[in-house]
């Protein structure tokens, strides 16, 4: 199947910040890229604040059009969530698909998703975020077969009514909270054991799974794309003190990750909700990270996570050089610069865990670290 054209739309309200759109531009077309389309132009689109039937005014739709045309754009891309009804009035006017931000994250976890688990949930999150689009009562889908935003949930073709997606919906949620009672009773009893449990967490593609293949020699899958992960993996670690840890890495952040995609994912995100401790990977090489460590701050907070005992690893320094590192850390005195690829100061990563969930439980209690029965 030919790759798709996108044509990126990027709306920022006017008088937000400088540098806003280029971030976001920056984003989203390397969001674009990991569904595997092309991105062949963009246009700025600053507006003062959205219009109810197509986001932006349609002026600046005809233009969108024009250009996307030019550069032979089969597809737009917005970087905000559209309405349904603003969705459908942009294809009618534009004669284009019209896809939004979370549409396109939510097909990247469908492109990646594997595991029977992660298929259910992102089968989920594909019926939510669907479901209201469909027009009417009955209503066969029309955009199957390929393509940014028309991969069927389950990847079967779509063309049931909506009774039928209420059903497979509350089907899927029931499923899939039976799957994470399992799995929580799971994580207890190893829990019983005497093992603290630490999630590695972080913006996607900042290098969770690198660290983790490389302090536990886990093989899991690693890849210059956004959402490699999406199951997590857990491994033990041996502390130099002779102690054992439970390390998991799992499914990566993104600023203001869609609801449907939370909801759906709340066994996985459990790992981290769950874990006594987290490492928090920080791609320092990437000239966002601020706004990558912010957001990620963000997505745990908003699983109450936040506020857990947590290490930071600012990784990738191989990639700049010693003044910017020394910069970087002065940015956060906390952290621990390391390279989870060439095998940089991981050493030291391993003591500050060590300190954090074993020297600092002793000073409190002389009991060994044991989670609650
Ligand atoms: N140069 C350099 N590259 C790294 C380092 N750590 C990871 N990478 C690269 O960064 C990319 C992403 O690595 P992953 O481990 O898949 O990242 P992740 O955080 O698990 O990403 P998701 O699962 O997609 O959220 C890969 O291309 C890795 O080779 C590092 O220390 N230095
Ligand atoms: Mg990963």
């Amino acid at each position: 199947m030919p790759r798709d054209k996108a044509f990126l739309v990027i709306v920022w309200r006017k008088g937000s910040e400088k540098g806003a759109g280029e971030e976001s531009l920056e984003e989203l077309s390397e969001l674009t890229r990991s569904a595997g389309g092309m991105v062949v132009g963009h246009v700025m689109a600053p507006i003062d604040r959205p219009t109810s039937q197509s986001f932006v005014s349609q002026g600046k739709l005809s233009e969108i059009k024009r250009k996307a045309n030019h550069v032979g754009a089969n597809v737009l891309i917005f970087n905000v969530p559209l309405s349904p009804v603003q969705g459908r009035n942009i294809e009618s006017l534009s004669g284009l698909r019209a896809v939004d931000r979370t549409g396109l994250i939510i097909d990247i976890f469908a492109r990646r998703a594997r595991s029977g688990a992660g298929r259910l949930q992102v089968e989920l999150a594909q019926l939510i975020y669907l479901m209201p689009r469909l027009v009417g009562k009955g209503v066969i889908m029309s955009r199957t077969g390929g393509g940014i935003g028309t991969r069927g949930p389950g990847e079967q073709k779509l063309e049931v009514d909506r009774r039928k997606i209420r059903e497979r919906i509350g089907r899927l949620r029931k499923d899939l909270e039976g799957l994470r009672t399992h799995q929580s009773l799971l994580r207890k009893r190893r829990q019983r054991k005497a093992f603290p449990v630490i999630a590695i967490v972080g913006y996607t593609n900042a290098g969770k799974s690198m660290l983790l293949n490389t302090l536990t020699g886990a093989g899991v899958f690693v890849e210059d794309k956004l959402f490699a992960t999406l199951d997590p993996t857990t491994r033990i670690l041996k502390l130099p003190g002779g102690k054992d840890i439970l390390l998991t890495d799992t499914v990566g952040f993104l600023n203001q990750l869609p609801h449907a995609l939370i909801e759906a994912f709340k066994g996985t995100l459990d790992e981290v909700t769950e874990a006594d401790a987290l490492i928090h990977v920080l791609d320092i090489a990437n000239p966002t990270y601020e706004f990558q460590y912010q957001s990620v701050n963000q997505v745990l907070e908003e699983l109450k996570a936040f506020g857990k005992p947590t290490v930071l690893a600012l990784n990738k320094i191989d990639l700049l050089d010693e003044v910017q590192v020394e910069q970087i850390k002065r940015k956060y005195p906390e952290g621990v610069a390391i390279s989870a690829k060439h095998k940089l100061h991981l050493n030291r990563l391993v003591d500050e865990i060590d300190r954090l969930i074993f020297k600092e439980k002793d000073s409190t209690s002389d009991t060994a670290y044991c989670a609650p029965h």
